[in-house]
């Protein structure tokens, strides 16, 4: 095999690679890109008048970082658009908040057009090729369509939707068709694959055999290869001086109360709204137990440049007043609520300090911070995991409490359960929990995803 080339969208600042603050992809991607000296591309994060198509390449731990700049414009139809106001919300179920416009569409094909023009002269004739994400599925049919025959795969880091969602976007059989432009493409989950598959026999005529599918004339083999997070890394994170200095911190601000905990990018697909909802309604049937818990909820804002999550912003912001008005005393208050970024180490630490963890996605293609959360336990006195049937880590996670995220009486009763859950209870599911975590690492999935890649 040649060298590995990963493409996706953002390429992890080359800074932070190997550093204990990136995530576990990066840190995956990095391990396989070094072994084959390989190479990762994508647009750098910056936006400039005038798309040029110059390339920035740099040598950073034995890998060679080669980014574009996008143009305003770019910006706008491509990665706000498209990517974020089409795409996005109808693979997360969320038709009410898709945006059709025309605009959008020829941009993403323009700028999945330019990565392939600028790439396709860097690909040597071994290479294997990795893309990355919904930014760019057609990214290999621009390849193609240049003279690439290299084997490409692709990686779908989110659900696929239902074949009835999917038919409301104009041009649906084109984004489909470029699919078949791979040789090998991954989700998450079998509910993910087996969405895909009723599309291609039922819109597209096509066939599926055990490992893939035909249709417009072409195939393509398919898989599902759930990722998972560094879990050696994390949990030596959670050990450090630095988790354990949070956890003091935050176990002496509890003051003997229980603490719930939710940690998410600010999207309307993780289902905070429902969540906190559903912990009001906690708080309402549980008179007795107020003044004794908290709900700490740690949203970091992402894609303020759409209008959909500053609406989001806006709501959870009035959530947070209107339960922290209606229950607050002079000495509790039942929800904190920041926005705020923490390190890798401080979060590991944050995680450790719950007695519960609220992960409740409305649609979600895996959820790594239900992995996380599992990962940074203290053996001896885990904390309960509450998923969301509808996180593609419920069908490994089983040993979790698994609630319907849109059912506010679910909510408040797995809360109930978790923190009256005895301690023998709590450490059988977390072991169960903790081996899978461990298995099924971020390492294991890029490992098999390149295995099957280049088969
Ligand atoms: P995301 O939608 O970003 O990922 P998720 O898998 O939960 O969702 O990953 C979020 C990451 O951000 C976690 O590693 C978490 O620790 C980190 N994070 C969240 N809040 C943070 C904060 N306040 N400070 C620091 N870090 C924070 C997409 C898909 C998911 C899929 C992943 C990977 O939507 O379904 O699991 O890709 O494929």
């Amino acid at each position: 095999m040649g060298r590995l080339i990963a493409v996706s969208n953002r390429v992890s600042p080359p800074r932070e690679l190997g550093e204990s603050s990136a995530g576990g992809l990066a840190m995956a991607l990095q391990a396989a890109l070094k072994a084959s000296d390989g190479m990762w591309f994508g647009w750098s994060g910056a936006t400039i008048p005038e798309f040029t198509g110059k390339l920035s390449i740099e040598r950073v731990h034995d890998v060679t970082i080669a980014t574009v700049d996008l143009d305003h414009q770019d910006y706008e139809e491509y990665y706000a658009g498209y990517a974020n106001a089409t795409i996005w919300p109808l693979f997360h179920y969320r038709i009410d908040l898709t945006e059709y416009d025309r605009s959008f569409g020829e941009g993403y094909d323009r700028v999945n057009e330019r990565f392939a023009e600028t790439l396709t002269h860097l690909i040597a004739a071994d290479d294997i090729i990795w893309v990355h994400d919904y930014h760019l599925i057609p990214l290999a049919r621009e390849l193609r369509r240049r003279g690439v025959a290299n084997r490409i795969g692709f990686f779908l880091h989110i659900p696929w939707p239902s074949r009835q969602l999917l038919t409301t976007l104009p041009h649906h059989r084109e984004l489909v068709r470029a699919i078949f432009d791979y040789d090998l493409v991954g989700f998450h989950t079998e509910d993910w694959l087996q969405a895909f598959t009723r599309y291609v026999i039922s819109e597209a005529d096509g066939a599926v055999t055990a490992d893939g599918a035909s249709a417009f004339g072409k195939s393509v083999r398919l898989g599902v290869f759930p990722i998972g997070i560094d879990a050696r890394e994390f949990g030596d994170a959670a050990r450090s001086d630095a988790a354990r200095g949070t956890f003091e911190r935050m176990r002496a601000s509890l003051a003997g109360r229980k603490m719930i905990l939710g940690v998410d990018r600010l999207d309307y697909s993780k289902g905070l709204e429902e969540r906190f909802n559903g912990y009001e309604q906690y708080l309402l049937d549980n008179e007795e137990h107020r003044q004794k818990v908290f709900l700490l909820q740690i949203a970091m804002l992402s894609r303020e440049g759409v209008d959909a999550y500053r609406d989001l912003r806006t709501r959870l912001d009035a959530a947070t007043g209107r339960i922290n008005g209606a229950f607050s005393t002079f000495d509790w208050v039942p929800v904190r609520y920041v926005n705020t970024g923490y390190r890798r180490d401080e979060l590991a630490g944050i995680y450790r300090a719950a007695n519960a963890a609220l992960v409740t996605p409305l649609r979600d293609g895996m959820n790594l911070v239900a992995k996380e959360f599992v990962a940074a336990q203290d053996p001896e006195d885990p904390g309960v995991l509450i998923l969301s049937r509808f996180a593609g880590a419920a069908s490994q996670m089983r040993e979790a409490l698994i609630v319907n995220p849109f059912s506010r009486e679910e909510i408040a009763e797995a809360i109930r359960l978790a923190l009256d859950m005895p301690r023998p209870e709590r450490i059988a599911r977390w072991r169960a929990l903790k081996a899978g975590v461990d298995k099924d690492d971020v390492y294991a999935w890029s490992d098999s995803f390149i295995a099957a890649l280049s088969a």
